[in-house]
C-alpha cells in the first residue's frame, strides 16, 4: 500500500514521497516505511526490499535512528554499513529511507536492526519527528569539516531525540574523518568526547567513504540497545 505526497512537501511533482505501509506476512512483520523520492532508483528499491526479506531468525529487533543535519553523511554511513559501498554525489533523503540489517552480537545470538535514515534538509523538519516513535536508539551524526553541525546536533537533534524517545541510547559521531588532514581540524575532539561521555555515550570518528569505524559505531549502539553494554 502506497501513499503518496507531493504539495506538502512543495516539491516537483516527480519528487514524490512513497511511504510504504506496513504490508503483510510477505515481509514477516518487517518494519516496512520506506519513504523516499523519485531519486531512489527501483534498484535500490529492490535491495530495500530484499534486505527487508532476508532476516530471519534474530533474537532482537530494534529500530535505530540516523539523526544529524543534512549532507553530514548519514545515509553514507549506511550504506557503507548495508552495503559495502560508497556514492560520492550527493543526494539527499526525502523524509525517510528504512533498511533492515541483521548484526551477529558477541554472545551469538543476532539483532535485527530496523534503521531509519532521517533526512536531515530543515524543510523536513516539520514531519521529522513523526519518525521517531518506538526508536530503541540513535546515532547522531555530524560533519568533521563543518563545526555549526556539530553545534545543531549536540544542542537541536540531541534534546530532539529525548524529548521524542526518552533516554534512549546514543553515539555521537563525526564524520568524514577522511576529509580533517586536509581542511584541518575545525572543532575540538575533546569536547565531542567530554559531551558524549556526560551524556553516558561515546564518541567516534568515522569515515564512510574509507570504512573507518563504521562497523564498530553501529554495532556499539546495537550492543547499547539489546542491554549488552551501558
Ligand atoms: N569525503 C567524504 N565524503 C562523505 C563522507 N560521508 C558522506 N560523504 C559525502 O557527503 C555528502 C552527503 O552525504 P549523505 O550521506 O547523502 O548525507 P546525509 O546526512 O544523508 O544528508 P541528508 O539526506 O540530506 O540528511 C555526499 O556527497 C557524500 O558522498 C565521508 O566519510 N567522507
Ligand atoms: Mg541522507
Amino acid at each position: 500500500m502506497f501513499l503518496r505526497f507531493n504539495s506538502e512537501f512543495n516539491l516537483n511533482p516527480k519528487h514524490e514521497i512513497l511511504i510504504r505501509l506496513p504490508v503483510d506476512k510477505v515481509t514477516k512483520d518487517r518494519f516496512t516505511t520506506i519513504a523516499t523520492g523519485s531519486r531512489q532508483s527501483s534498484r535500490e528499491m529492490t535491495e530495500n526490499r530484499e534486505n527487508l526479506m532476508s532476516t530471519t531468525g534474530s533474537s532482537y529487533k530494534v529500530k535505530l535512528l540516523l539523526c544529524g543535519p543534512a549532507a553530514v553523511g548519514k545515509t553514507s554511513l549506511i550504506k557503507r554499513f548495508v552495503k559495502n559501498a560508497f556514492q560520492a554525489d550527493y543526494k539527499l533523503t526525502i523524509g525517510v529511507d528504512i533498511l533492515t540489517k541483521d548484526v551477529g552480537l558477541r554472545n551469538q545470538e543476532v539483532a535485527t536492526l530496523s534503521i531509519w535514515d532521517v533526512g536531515g534538509q530543515k524543510r523536513f523538519e516539520f514531519i521529522r519527528t513523526t519518525f521517531y516513535k518506538g526508536a530503541s536508539g540513535a546515532i547522531l551524526v555530524f560533519d568533521l569539516t563543518r563545526a555549526e553541525t556539530y553545534q545543531e546536533v549536540t544542542k537541536k537533534w540531541a534534546e530532539e531525540v529525548t524529548r521524542n524517545c526518552g533516554a534512549i541510547p546514543y553515539v555521537l559521531i563525526g564524520n568524514k574523518a577522511d576529509l580533517v588532514e586536509k581542511v584541518g581540524r575545525v572543532m575540538d575532539p575533546n569536547e565531542a568526547a567530554q559531551w558524549a561521555a556526560a551524556n553516558n555515550s561515546i564518541y567516534l570518528e568515522t569515515s564512510a567513504l574509507g570504512g573507518q569505524n563504521v562497523d564498530e559505531a553501529f554495532i556499539e549502539i546495537t550492543e547499547r540497545m539489546v542491554g549488552l553494554k551501558k
